[in-house]
C-alpha cells in the first residue's frame, strides 16, 4: 500500500467489518448512557455504510480523512474517528466511554430483542451485568417485577440466550482468511520439524474448497509423533491447547480459528487423507461401495472383511482405483452424485488456475484501486496472463470514485499507449458500469462501443423486491453493449446476503443473449457460488472466473473463482477466460452478429 503511513504498518489493521462493529459498540454504549439519539443514529449508519462499501476502507481513504466523507452516512467526526483507527490502530473516543462498562453488558446486547435500553434497565435496576447472570435471574422468576416485563418475556429471553449461543458457536470462515492461514501452518510446521515430516497436508473443508469452513483438519505423515504434536503445540499461533494426545492435538489460533492436527504412520497416508477430507456424505457412500466388495474402508485402511486382512494405501489415489472408481477430485466430493459419475469414468475434467488466459475485472487508481494500470498490468504478465481486462467503475457510483465519459476517454489514450509495450501481452478497455436502481445503464451507447467489453454490476437498492431487481437485471443484460454481468447476487461472505434476484430468470436471458455469468474470486464475494454456478453450467451459460482485484495481491482471487468452478463441476470449454483474447473477442455480444 503505497500511501499507507509506516508508522500504521506495525499497529492493528482494522478490517471494515471491525470497524462497523466498533461504530455499533460505541451506538449501544451511547444509548446505555442515554445520549441523544442522532449521535447514536449516526454511528450506526456509519457503520452499515462501512460495512456494506465491499472494498477496503483505505483505498477510499488514501491517506486524507476527507475522502472518507464521500460515502454516505460518514460526517467530519466520525471520518476522523476512522483515520485515527487506520493510523493508529486505536480510538481514544471509545477507550473514554467505555470505561466502566461491564464487559459482560455487550454479551447482552447479542440476545435477541434485547436491545440497550432493556439491558440499561436490567443493569441499573436488577445489577445484571452478563448473561449468567441473566439466565439466573429469568430462570427464577425475577424478571418480572420489571416494568412491562412478565413471564412470557422470561420464557422469550431464555430462548434468546439459546439462539445466541448457538449463533456464536457457527461462525465460519472465508476461504480467502483460511488457505493463506493453513499455507502458514504448514510452512512453521516443515521449518520446525525438517525431515521428522514425510507429508503433511490440510484436508478437510479447506482442500475442498468450500468457500466457508469450520475448522481447519490437518494430517502429517511422520513416524516420530511427539515431536510433531509437541511442535504444533508451540506455534507461534496458537492461543488455547483445546486437547493434546499421542497422535493428536487440536488447538484454538490467535485468529480464532480452530486446527485439528492428527500424524499418521506414512503407510496409511492414502486412506487418512481420503478419510479427513471428507465430505461425511462422500465417505458414507464410498463405504457403502467398500462393503458391497467385501471391503471395510477406515481411516486406517481397507481390511478384508472375511480373512480380516488390512490392505494399506499409502497414495490417496489407491483408495478409488481400488473400488473401480476413477479418482475423484477433492472439490467434488459434496455426495450429489460424483460417487456415480466415477463409477462410469464420467467425471468432468475440471479447469485449472493454469487454464486461465485473462482476468475482466479489475480495478486501478482510475477508479477505486490502489496501483496504476501499468503496475496491474506488469503483475498480470508476471502471473502468466496474457491479457488484463481494467474494469473501473463508472461515474453512478460516487464513492469508488467512478468514471465519467470524458474520463474513460482518458484512460483509453493512457491503454493504447501502454499496449505498445508487450507483443505478448494486452490491457483491454473494459468498465465496470452501474446498473442504476431503475435499470438503465451508466454510459450512452455511444460511450459503451467504444470499450472493448462492458460488464455490468448492481452495487446499490440492492434490497429490492424480486420481481423489481430482476427486471432491471434483465433489461440491462437484453442490451447489446453488455458482455458480462458481474457478482450477480451480490453477497458478502458474512456480511450481506444475496438480493432477492431471481437466477433462473437471469440464466435463462444469459443464455438466450449470449451475455457472460461472472464468478468474482474476490475473498468476501466468491459470487456465483459454487451451487448458482453448477446451474448456469447445466442451462449453458458462459462463465468468466475474474479476480476482482484491487492491487497485484487481489489476483489470487482468479485461484478463488477457479475453486468455486471446480465445486461446480466446470470445464475449460466452459470458461470463456480460457480462451485467447481475440476468440473471446469474436464470441462477445457486440462482436457476434
Ligand atoms: P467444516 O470443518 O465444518 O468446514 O467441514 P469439514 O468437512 O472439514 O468437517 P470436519 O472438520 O467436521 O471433519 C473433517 C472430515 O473428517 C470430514 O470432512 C469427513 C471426516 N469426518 C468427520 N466426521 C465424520 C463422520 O462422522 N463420518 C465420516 N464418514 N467422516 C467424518
Ligand atoms: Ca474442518
Ligand atoms: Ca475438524
Ligand atoms: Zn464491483
Amino acid at each position: 500500500m503505497p500511501k499507507q503511513k509506516s508508522s500504521a504498518a506495525s499497529e492493528k489493521k482494522w478490517t471494515n467489518l471491525e470497524i462497523a462493529d466498533l461504530f455499533l459498540r460505541i451506538a449501544d454504549i451511547l444509548e446505555i448512557q442515554g445520549e441523544i439519539v442522532f449521535k447514536v443514529i449516526a454511528y450506526r449508519r456509519a457503520a452499515d455504510a462501512i460495512q456494506h462499501l465491499g472494498r477496503d476502507v483505505r483505498d477510499l481513504w488514501r491517506g486524507d480523512a476527507k475522502n472518507l466523507r464521500e460515502i454516505p452516512g460518514i460526517g467530519k467526526e466520525i471520518a476522523e474517528k476512522i483515520q485515527e483507527l487506520i493510523t493508529t490502530g486505536k480510538l481514544k473516543y471509545y477507550a473514554k466511554i467505555s470505561k466502566g462498562i461491564p464487559v459482560g453488558i455487550f454479551d447482552l446486547l447479542q440476545i435477541p430483542d434485547v436491545g440497550p435500553k432493556t439491558v440499561k434497565r436490567l443493569w441499573q435496576e436488577l445489577k445484571i451485568t452478563d448473561v449468567a447472570k441473566l439466565e439466573k435471574a429469568a430462570r427464577a422468576g425475577k424478571l418480572r417485577p420489571l416494568k412491562g416485563f412478565g413471564a412470557r418475556s422470561e420464557e422469550k429471553i431464555l430462548a434468546g440466550i439459546e439462539t445466541a449461543r448457538r449463533k456464536k458457536s457457527s461462525t465460519r470462515v472465508r476461504l480467502g482468511a483460511a488457505y493463506p492461514f493453513a499455507q502458514e501452518i504448514v510452512a512453521a510446521m516443515r521449518a520446525a520439524c525438517g525431515d521428522a515430516i514425510q507429508n503433511i497436508e490440510p484436508a478437510g473443508s479447506l482442500r475442498r474448497r468450500k468457500a466457508t469452513i469450520g475448522d481447519l483438519d490437518i494430517l502429517v505423515a511422520s513416524n516420530a509423533p511427539k515431536k510433531i504434536l509437541d511442535a504444533f503445540t508451540q506455534l507461534p499461533m496458537v492461543r488455547d491447547i483445546n486437547e493434546k494426545g499421542t497422535t493428536k492435538a487440536s488447538i484454538l489460533a490467535q485468529n480464532g480459528l480452530q486446527v485439528d492436527l492428527r500424524v499418521l504412520e506414512p503407510s496409511r497416508w492414502g486412506s487418512a487423507l481420503q478419510y479427513f477430507t471428507g465430505s461425511k456424505e462422500h465417505n458414507v457412500e464410498l463405504r457403502q461401495i467398500a462393503l458391497a466388495q467385501g471391503l471395510s474402508l477406515s481411516e486406517w485402511g481397507f481390511k478384508e472383511i472375511k480373512r480380516d486382512k488390512e490392505i494399506l494405501t499409502p497414495r490417496e489415489e489407491d483408495v478409488y482405483e481400488k473400488l473401480g472408481l476413477q479418482y475423484v477430485p477433492p472439490e467434488l466430493r459434496e455426495g450429489i452424485g460424483e460417487i456415480a459419475a466415477a463409477r462410469t469414468k464420467k467425471l468432468p475434467r475440471l479447469v485449472e488456475l493454469k487454464d486461465l488466459k485473462g482476468d475482466l475485472q479489475t480495478h486501478s487508481t482510475w477508479s477505486d484501486g490502489s496501483f496504476s494500470i501499468e503496475q496491474m498490468a506488469e503483475a498480470a504478465r508476471a502471473r502468466g496472463l496474457k491479457y488484463l481486462g481494467v474494469s473501473d467503475h463508472s461515474q453512478g457510483l460516487g464513492i469508488a470514485r467512478g468514471l465519467t465519459p470524458a474520463r474513460v476517454r482518458e484512460q483509453w489514450k493512457e491503454i493504447d499507449k501502454l499496449n505498445k509495450r508487450w507483443s505478448d501481452f494486452r490491457v483491454l478497455k473494459g468498465v465496470e458500469l452501474e446498473i442504476r436502481a431503475d435499470g438503465t445503464l451508466d454510459f450512452p451507447d455511444d460511450v459503451l462501443a467504444g470499450f472493448d467489453y462492458v460488464l455490468v454490476s448492481t452495487h446499490s437498492a440492492l434490497k429490492q423486491t424480486r420481481e423489481k431487481i430482476t427486471a432491471r437485471v434483465v433489461r440491462a443484460l437484453e442490451h447489446p453493449l453488455v458482455d458480462i454481468f458481474a457478482h450477480p447476487t451480490g453477497r458478502l461472505i458474512n456480511e450481506r446476503e444475496e438480493s432477492a434476484l431471481d437466477l433462473e430468470e437471469v440464466f435463462r436471458v444469459a443464455k438466450a443473449t449470449g451475455t457472460i455469468l461472472e464468478i468474482d474470486g474476490a475473498a468476501e464475494r466468491l459470487d456465483l457460488d459454487d451451487a448458482h454456478a453448477r446451474r448456469a453450467k447445466e442451462i449453458g451459460v458462459p462463465i468468466v472466473i475474474d479476480s476482482d482485484a484491487h492491487s497485484p495481491d487481489g489476483m489470487d482471487g482468479l485461484f478463488y473463482g477457479v475453486a468455486m468452478a471446480r465445486r461446480a463441476g466446470l470445464e475449460l470449454r466452459d470458461v470463456v477466460n480460457c480462451l485467447e483474447w481475440e476468440e473471446l473477442s469474436k464470441r462477445l455480444k457486440r462482436n457476434s452478429k
